[in-house]
């Protein structure tokens, strides 16, 4: 069995509602579940990719928190947001969503260099990195990404924190499952962060400055 056939929410959990909104709870909890395996594979490596990628999941969370009611999905908050002039703002619940998405882009990337049979991790990391979040990065955080580099195991660690339990083998049917677990999972991510995109660009709140 592999961690998805475990992981408390997944992103196939959360279903595109009509009008392709996003509802808040079941995407920030798909989001959250996959902070076990950044612990698993280095709790010490990745600490600067989690406090950020959990600091986004919080940010949303606290601004939704403030009128449940009123937020059911994440296009009302970035609509609230957009109405009010504040999604522009700094540290506005629009920034924290755009580079949560960006994150997990690159997460995204990563799984389908994995899926399609990339067998070098740090290859696949590099071209998921480099096609998504590293034209948004000054040299200062492109170093601390070629730390976590440093740092990443091999495809034979990196799988081993994608299975279930303890124990469990890395052989063929594992590798089945696996593929058909991720085929599910990724279906339902590129979909949400379709409808995100589509957010984003009608709304013109892409950014390409640099941090
Ligand atoms: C901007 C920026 N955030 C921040 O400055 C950068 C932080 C460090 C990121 C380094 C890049 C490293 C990525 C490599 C990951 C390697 C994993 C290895 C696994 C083997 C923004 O920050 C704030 O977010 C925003 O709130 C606001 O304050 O300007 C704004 C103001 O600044 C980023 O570039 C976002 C980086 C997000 C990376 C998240 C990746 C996590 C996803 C998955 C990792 C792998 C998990 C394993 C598989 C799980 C299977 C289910």
């Amino acid at each position: 069995e592999t961690f998805f056939g475990v992981m408390a929410q997944r992103f196939s959990d959360a279903e595109l509602q009509d009008e392709q909104g996003i509802h808040v709870e079941p995407f920030l909890r798909a989001c959250a579940s996959i902070v076990p395996v950044l612990d698993k594979l280095g709790p010490t490596a990745f600490a600067p990719v989690k406090l950020d990628f959990v600091g986004n999941i919080r940010k949303i969370t606290q601004k939704y928190e403030t009128d449940r009611a009123a937020f059911p999905t994440l296009q009302s908050i970035v609509g609230h947001e957009l109405s009010s002039g504040t999604a522009l703002v700094r540290n506005s619940t629009t920034e924290a969503l755009l580079w949560l998405r960006r994150g997990l882009k690159f997460l995204l990337e990563l799984l389908t260099e994995v899926r399609e049979g990339q067998a070098n991790l740090h290859v696949a990391l590099s071209n998921a990195y480099g096609r998504t979040l590293r034209r948004y990065h000054g040299w200062v955080v492109r170093g601390v990404f070629a730390l976590a580099l440093r740092a990443a195991p091999a495809l034979d660690g990196f799988l081993a924190a994608l299975t279930a339990r303890e124990g469990d083998p890395t052989g063929p049917e594992f590798r089945r499952q696996l593929n058909r677990d991720l085929d599910t999972y990724l279906g339902a991510m590129r979909a949400q962060l379709g409808a995100l995109d589509e957010l984003y660009e009608q709304n013109q709140l892409e950014s390409d400055r640099v941090v």
